[in-house]
C-alpha cells in the first residue's frame, strides 16, 4: 500500500505544533529518538524532522508529499529557486504568525519604505524581500545575512534591515524601529506542484478532511442556553456562524426553551452580552474536539 511523507521541522519554533496537529488528526508514528523519519503507525503518513529551510526543496524534489513550514520560507525558495512557482499551499495554519517588516535605525530619517530606494537593506530573505520592495517600486541593495540581521545597521552594514518581528522585542533591543510591514507569514501546509498518483492523492484526500475538521473544531464552540419562545430568532442570528438550532422544551416553563447550536465562528464575550441583553439566560460555551460536516 503507498504511504505519503510528511517533513515538519525538527526543533524550533513550529516543531510542537507541527507534530501536535497531526496528532490531533488521528496521526500516530513510531519515534525513533535521534533519527529523522517517524514511521505513522495507524495511518499510512510518516514523518520527516528536518530543518525548516529545507522542506520547500524536499517538496520540490519529490523527496516528500507534504510539509509544514512558514510561508516566509515558502515563498522565499520557491521566488529564488523557480520564479515563484513550485509549491502549492494547501491550509493556512494558525500558528507561526509573523511579519517581515522593514526596519531603520531609530534616528533615521526614513519614514515609509519609498525612502529606502537605493539603501543597503539586510536580510535573510533576499528573494522575497527584494521582490516585495521591486512590487513597491523600490530598488534595494539587498545585503544576505543567514542570521543576526538586526545587528547590521548598527556594524554599519546596511542602512535598513528586512526581518521576521513577531513582539517587536529584538527591534527595541537593537535601538530599531519598524517601518513597514512587508509581508504577514504564518505556517502552512504544502505539498509540490503537479499531480500525485491516485492512490496518494486519494490518501491525501482523507488526511486534508480529518485537517479541516480539527482545524473548524479550533474556533467552532458548542452553546447552550436558555431564551424567551418569541426571541429564538433573535437570539440565533446573534450567534456567529450557527446554522439552525436544536430547541427543547424547559420542564414546567412554557415561556422558555433550551436553545442549543454550534458556532463556526469564534465567540467573543460581547457576543455572549448581546445574547444575555436579548433575553438569554444559563449561557453555556463549550469546545468541540472534533468535527465532520
Ligand atoms: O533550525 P531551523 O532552521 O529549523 O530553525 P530556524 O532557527 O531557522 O527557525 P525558527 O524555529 O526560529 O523559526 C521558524 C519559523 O517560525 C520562521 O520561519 C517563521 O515562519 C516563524 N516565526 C514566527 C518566527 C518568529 N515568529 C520570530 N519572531 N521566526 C523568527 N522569529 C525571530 C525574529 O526574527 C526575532 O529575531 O525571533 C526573534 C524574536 O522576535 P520578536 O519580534 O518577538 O522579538
Ligand atoms: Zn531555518
Amino acid at each position: 500500500m503507498s504511504r505519503i511523507r510528511v517533513a515538519i521541522q525538527k526543533s524550533g519554533r513550529l516543531s510542537e505544533k507541527s507534530l501536535a496537529l497531526l496528532q490531533n488528526c488521528g496521526l500516530q508514528f513510531a519515534r525513533s529518538k535521534d533519527k529523522l523519519f517517524w514511521y505513522g503507525q495507524d495511518f499510512p503518513v510518516d514523518l520527516l524532522l528536518v530543518r525548516d529551510d529545507d522542506i520547500p526543496r524536499m517538496l520540490m524534489d519529490g523527496v516528500c508529499e507534504l510539509g509544514i513550514v512558514g510561508e516566509n520560507i515558502a515563498r522565499e525558495v520557491m521566488l529564488d529557486r523557480n520564479g515563484g512557482t513550485g509549491l502549492d499551499l494547501l491550509r493556512k495554519l494558525r500558528f507561526g504568525g509573523c511579519r517581515l517588516s522593514l526596519a531603520v535605525p531609530e534616528d533615521s530619517t526614513a519614514q515609509a519604505a519609498k525612502d529606502l530606494d537605493g539603501a543597503r537593506i539586510a536580510t535573510s530573505y533576499p528573494a522575497l524581500t527584494a521582490h516585495l520592495l521591486k512590487e513597491k517600486g523600490v530598488t534595494a541593495r539587498i545585503v544576505e545575512l543567514a542570521g543576526s540581521v538586526e545587528i547590521a545597521p548598527g556594524l554599519g552594514t546596511a542602512e535598513a534591515i528586512a526581518d521576521l518581528v513577531s513582539t517587536g522585542t529584538t527591534l527595541r533591543a537593537n535601538h530599531l524601529r519598524e517601518l513597514e510591514v512587508l509581508f504577514e507569514s504564518t505556517a502552512a501546509l504544502y505539498c509540490g506542484a503537479g499531480e500525485l498518483p491516485d492512490d496518494k492523492q486519494a490518501l491525501l484526500s482523507r488526511l486534508l478532511m480529518r485537517l479541516d475538521g480539527v482545524l473548524h473544531a479550533a474556533e467552532s464552540k458548542y452553546v447552550m442556553l436558555h431564551a424567551p419562545r418569541d426571541a429564538v430568532q433573535k437570539i440565533t442570528e446573534l450567534l456567529p456562524g450557527a446554522e439552525q438550532p436544536t430547541l427543547l422544551t424547559l420542564e414546567g416553563n412554557s415561556e422558555r426553551v433550551a436553545l442549543h447550536a454550534v458556532c463556526r465562528e469564534t465567540l467573543f464575550w460581547e457576543h455572549l452580552e448581546a445574547l444575555k441583553a436579548a433575553g438569554a439566560s444559563a449561557i453555556l460555551v463549550m469546545p468541540v474536539e472534533k468535527m465532520l460536516a
